[in-house]
């Protein structure tokens, strides 16, 4: 398979400058006529060929300005039209195709989603509905005629503006629409169907009135509420936060429930997976609402940040992706708790990103070549692509940020453009060089931060030495150093904040200090006693910081640091160092499992912090972060048993106070999204998590009761999910309850397929194979696959990593499958390989054993690009 590189970038010798689709949608099938309006670029050579993408279209006629081409002028195969000499002036070239929705199981190009027609063409969806350039830096204006059934498809969509409808005779009926800015092909999209809508509107700051709605099956208008509410308020924060309005008179948003991906920024009209759309307070948990608010906020971003100013080519991906999820961080953070948001996107971080980056798929946040570009929607393009940028906020404050972004738009809007033209304009308004800074997108791998401090009371100085350092990744063995901004604080002996009055051997700039060579040793003078240092407040570079620090320390930042943070790291990392030690062999002490509980009774206990916070901070880091941190030879049934023994010892005494919060924070008011509602949830579910852990008398007859009566999603999952964990006595009735009562709604029962996935317990793999066998499972839909096999490959690892290798064999066979049906669904399970280098010799030739005969089969090109990657060669 062929592989392409970023350095042979050429633009194209032709531009499509604008587009006129016309659709004839049919049961049987859709006819597709395109009119491209095609110019040379001024040093197209004459006889230059016009090479258009196509994958699996058949092509019916093709003409140019009106005149059908002889069979000699053109040559159209499986993937692509070549028309050998076109005119070297503007001209139309007309083709049309024959399309059939109803059997694209790729769930790319035009597809039947439960009825309804619609498309996905990012990245390359649009060569399966018209011969096209097929890139995003060829931008064209669209209008699109739509001709449909009018029983079956009585609401026709597509980008821009509706600018005409009306009836076709025969039963059919027609609508246009018109898209005034220039888009690359990915950004298309149309829907058809029968569907019902909620509608709103939203008044811009210049006073443009834009109507928004929000389409989905018939009978869950009343579950998009919260979409709106959150697409309203995301519309109004973009023009608080950096000034962007919205462009067009319409904003709409269609919800289906066969998707690939979460959703898509289409211009004018998003598609979205319907789980990140439909919500009501006894099917969704706070965290879909979460989820919602945070994706529809994410694509309506990119209305700015993908849109008006997209991406020259695919490489440069992370140039829309990272800076959004920037974005919708910090839409999330002014929204609810800033340091709940900064927490919980870094345990994602580390959760999901650090073991990609430091495992056989690592590729830099601008990878510079690729096989199959599907499956770079990575995160680490997504999350450390949104590092990138938050450091650049870091460096720059929020105020030299936002001249950055605003000369960002004054110079690149309506082109495609790259990673360079970003930083040039962040370089330029603040007048500094960003040349070093570039390299966090172009080299792969997590650095690792040293640091060792040394106090000296004679001189009263206090110096810490600083080191960086990232191993080599798959064709980077050898790695630069990076600029990390350090964000920190000293603490002194009564947990004040305690200054300095000089400092030397890096630049340090108040509370931050930037790190941009291998080694600085920074010196702080006049200080008058041994400080504690808090450092990289806020998380502020996504590094894995190493430092000697105490338990002792730890606790101390744990009660004193006015980081919140780090406040939470610090406990994390008590936690941590006594799970690792334990696991080598070192079992920890009395008095070190004392100190642990204590501090977290007193968070627990304390009357600043919110109830959101301290669920976080209230627990055990997970088996997986535990066994990232030991990184070698990992066993994960001992990783299990030494987790549930030490949240035993920690919590155990704590028991009368977690009950006694568990009850206090009863609820008696209708459920509500809100942060404070959700805070309190989250808390006493996590009160209940932990009497499950330690085995406090009665709490599997607790859970069982709050499974029972819960009056929300949120605290029925929480009871299920703990309980599954914990296996309890009752689990079996409560699952069987919870099929019974929500088996009916698709969304409600992948909720089922992820639990079942995740129980840490013997036959769970055969609960799977039977759930995968029976004929009522849908194969074709992602949402039921990633929930059951994505769930399980992700999240359960002492039964995925299975020493006898059942697990790995169930998901190799299951790729395999599926592949023939979604090879992007396929490929993404299988990333759940990643981890094999870590495991312990065994568990690593099991799962060796399971890709070798996957490898053997015959594979997509997704499937077999992760494949050659996990296993090199
Ligand atoms: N820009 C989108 C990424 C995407 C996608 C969406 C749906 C189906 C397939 C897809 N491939 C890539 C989503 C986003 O990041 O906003
Ligand atoms: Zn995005």
């Amino acid at each position: 398979e062929h592989t392409i590189y970023l350095k042979d970038y050429t633009p194209s010798p032709y531009r499509i400058v604008s587009v006129d689709l016309d659709f004839r949608i049919l049961t049987e099938n859709t006819r597709a006529r395109a009119q491209l309006t095609v110019e040379p670029r001024d040093d197209t050579a004459p006889g230059t060929p016009l090479v258009l993408d196509g994958d699996g279209l058949v092509l019916g006629s093709i003409a140019i300005d009106g005149a059908p081409l002889v069979l000699s002028a053109y040559a159209a195969n499986d993937d692509g039209l070549t028309v050998f000499e076109p005119p070297l002036r503007r001209f139309v070239l007309e083709t049309e195709v024959t399309l059939q929705p109803e059997t694209n199981t790729k769930l790319m190009g035009l597809y039947r989603s439960s009825g309804t027609w619609c498309t996905q063409c990012e990245p390359e969806g649009f060569r399966r509905i018209t011969y096209y350039l097929d890139r995003p830096d060829n931008l064209a204006v669209f209008k699109v005629r739509m001709t449909a059934p009018l029983d079956v498809a009585p609401v026709l969509l597509a980008n821009g503006n509706l600018v005409d409808k009306g009836d076709a005779g025969d039963g059919m009926h027609y609508a246009v629409w018109e898209d005034p800015f220039p888009k690359p092909a990915y950004l298309f999209a149309l829907v058809a169907g029968d569907l019902g809508s909620i509608t709103d509107s939203f008044i811009t700051g210049s006073g443009r009135k834009v109507d928004l709605g929000i389409y989905c099956t018939h009978g869950k208008e009343d579950q998009c509420l919260w979409a709106m509410d959150s697409l309203k308020r995301s519309m109004a924060w973009d023009e608080r936060r950096f000034g962007l309005e919205y462009d067009l008179d319409v904003f709409n948003i269609v919800a289906v429930s066969d998707f690939n991906f979460g959703a898509m920024e289409n211009k004018g009209l998003n598609i979205f997976n319907d789980k990140l759309v439909f919500a009501k307070p006894d099917t969704a948990t706070d965290g879909d609402y979460d989820g919602i608010e945070r994706v529809i906020a994410h694509e309506y971003f990119h209305n700015w940040t993908g849109n008006r100013v997209t991406c020259r080519d695919w490489f440069q991906l992370c140039l829309k992706e990272g800076l959004t999820v920037y974005r919708d961080q910090e839409f999330t953070s002014d929204e609810r708790s800033r340091a709940v948001k900064r927490i919980s996107d870094v345990a994602t971080l580390r959760r999901a990103q650090f073991p990609e980056d430091g495992g056989p798929l690592a590729h830099p946040p601008r990878p510079d070549q690729f096989r199959e570009i599907n499956n770079f929607y990575t995160t680490t393009v997504y999350e450390k692509g949104a590092e990138i940028v938050r450091m650049l906020a870091t460096l720059l404050g929020e105020a030299g940020f936002r001249k950055g972004m605003d000369l960002y738009f004054e110079r690149h809007d309506g082109e495609a453009t790259t990673i360079e033209a970003f930083l040039a304009a962040f370089a330029d308004a603040n007048g500094v060089n960003l040349d070093q800074f570039k390299t966090w997108y172009l080299q792969a791998g997590t650095p690792k931060l040293t640091v060792n401090e040394h106090y000296d009371a004679d001189r009263q100085t206090y110096t810490l030495k600083l080191t960086q350092e990232t191993q080599p990744t798959p064709g980077q063995p050898n790695k630069q150093a990076l600029v990390l901004p350090i964000k920190f604080g000293l603490l002194g002996p009564n947990g004040s904040p305690m200054g300095w009055s000089e400092v030397s051997g890096a630049e340090v700039r108040d509370d931050l200090i930037v790190l941009n060579s291998a080694m600085a040793e920074v010196t702080f003078t006049g200080i008058a006693n041994r400080p504690v240092a808090s450092l990289l407040r806020g998380f502020s570079a996504p590094v894995v910081l190493e430092s000697q620090s105490s338990q002792q320390d730890q606790l101390f930042l744990a009660r004193h640091d006015s980081d919140p943070f780090n406040r939470w790291q610090a406990l994390q990392d008590v936690g941590m160092a006594l799970a690792v030690a334990a696991v080598k062999g070192t079992p920890w002490s009395d008095a070190s499992v004392t100190a642990l509980s204590e501090a977290l009774a007193e968070t627990l206990g304390s009357e600043t912090l919110d109830d959101a916070f301290k669920a976080l901070a209230l627990n055990i880091p997970d088996e997986q972060s535990i066994g990232r941190e030991i990184a070698t030879d990992i066993d994960p049934d001992k990783i299990h048993a030494v987790r549930g023994k030490l949240l035993h010892a920690v919590f155990e005494p704590l028991a009368m106070q977690l009950l006694a919060t568990y009850n206090a924070l009863a609820s008696t008011t209708p459920y509500a999204p809100d942060a404070l509602s959700t805070g309190r949830r989250s808390l006493r579910n996590r009160m209940l998590g932990l009497l499950l852990a330690s085995e406090a008398a009665g709490a599997d007859m607790l859970a069982a009761q709050q499974y029972g009566n819960a009056t929300n999603m949120t605290d029925r999952m929480a009871a299920l999910a703990s309980s599954t964990y914990a296996g309890t006595p009752q689990v079996a009735g409560m699952l069987a309850d919870f099929r019974t009562r929500f088996g009916g709604d698709p969304l409600v029962l992948d909720k089922w397929l992820a639990v079942t996935a995740a129980a840490p317990r013997d036959g769970v793999i055969e609960d799977m194979k039977a759930i995968l066998a029976d004929p009522s499972f849908p194969k074709t839909n992602p949402n039921r696959l990633r929930s059951l096999v994505g769930t399980f490959a992700m999240n359960n690892p002492t039964q995925f990593a299975r020493a006898d290798g059942a697990g790995f064999r169930f998901v190799a066979e299951f790729v395999t499958e599926v592949d023939k049906i979604n090879p992007q669904v396929a490929a993404r399970v299988l990333t759940g390989f990643r981890i094999w280098p870590m495991l312990d010799s065994t568990r690593r030739d099991a799962a060796k054993g399971a890709l070798a005969a996957l490898q053997a089969t015959a594979l997509s090109r997704n499937v077999a690009d992760i494949l050659t990657r996990m296993v090199g060669g």
